[in-house]
């Protein structure tokens, strides 16, 4: 279970009976109150997302939440506005200088989960939190995360997976986030598929709400037809995993609560990008292998 304990620490997990190998032949236990590794890993194969079992607990969330707030009101690059406001759309690669984000990017159960989906170590590819403010939150267009990635980055294969937890409540008023299931397994939709030669970009149509790559209305709505979609509403410190080829999007935030999620891109080591171009807030450059760490002091 995920549990807070004495001094706020979250308490670490206990390893259940249900043993498999990891790939580099190293034991890897399911964590207790996660679920079973290996249907995670089935279900996600199957549909391109799961949802983890337990919420993280309020305090933990409490203490991003402070992060947020703190590093919103702060003058950096990696705070992005709403096109033509200044409201805060999100922030990126808070891991790399805030305490709080980089113990989240290591906790037991995140590493796990991306490491058994993945099939080995892993790294932090990219960290952002979008926040959809009351009203004026904008929309993100259907699109396909590793159109990005392999595109601007040079990433060789999705053999990547988002982890998203909900910092607030997010109902189907606040723009939550929606995906259509087992469209990972069909590729990149609508766009070409080189690599583009580097530089001179913005790299803004990244993470604005005038996206650059993004999967047409009419192809969505066959998929849709075919394959359904799910909206993934839950309660603060839901998480789920999904997969960079899924075809997903949100609406505006037309509601008076703000929808905060975050969003932890692991990639497998052996999938990094030999030579990103984008700010490094946007594409980490560190490698090297996460080891899960539950001592922070939430
Ligand atoms: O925050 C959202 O609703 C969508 C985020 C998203 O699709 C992305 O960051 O690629």
């Amino acid at each position: 279970m995920t549990e807070l304990g004495a001094g706020g620490r979250l308490r670490s997990f206990r390893a259940s009976s249900h043993e498999c190998k990891r790939r580099d032949g190293r034991d890897m236990v399911e964590q207790d109150g996660f679920g079973d590794l290996l249907a995670a890993r089935a279900a996600y194969t199957r549909a391109g997302w799961y949802a983890l079992q337990q919420p993280l607990p309020g305090a933990v969330v409490d203490r991003l939440c402070g992060s947020v707030a703190h590093i919103s009101g702060q003058d950096r690059p990696e705070v992005v506005f709403e096109d033509g406001s200044r409201v805060v759309r999100a922030l990126h690669g808070c891991h790399r200088f805030d305490a709080a984000c980089a113990a989240l990017t290591r906790l037991p159960q995140f590493v796990a989960l991306a490491e058994t989906l993945l099939g080995g170590p892993v790294y932090v590819y990219q960290f952002k939190v979008n926040l959809k403010q009351p009203f004026e939150g904008r929309a993100w267009p259907w699109h396909q995360d590793f159109a990005f990635w392999l595109r601007e980055d040079g990433m060789p294969t999705p053999n990547a997976v988002n982890i998203a937890v909900f910092l607030d409540e997010v109902h189907t008023g606040n723009g939550p986030l929606t995906v259509i299931p087992g469209s990972h397994r069909l590729g990149l939709l609508d766009v070409d598929t080189a690599p583009r030669s580097p530089g001179g970009r913005d790299w803004r149509r990244h993470v604005s709400a005038d996206l650059e790559y993004t999967v047409a209305a009419e192809r969505v709505a066959a998929l849709a037809e075919d394959l359904g979609r799910y909206v993934a509403v839950g309660g603060r410190g839901t998480c789920f995993a999904f997969h960079p080829s899924i075809v997903h999007a949100s609406s505006n935030n037309e509601s008076a609560d703000r929808r905060a999620i975050l969003l932890i891109t692991y990639n497998a080591v052996g999938n990094a990008p030999s030579s990103p171009t984008r700010p490094a807030f946007l594409v980490d450059r560190d490698t090297t292998p996460l080891t899960a760490d539950s001592g922070f002091s939430w």
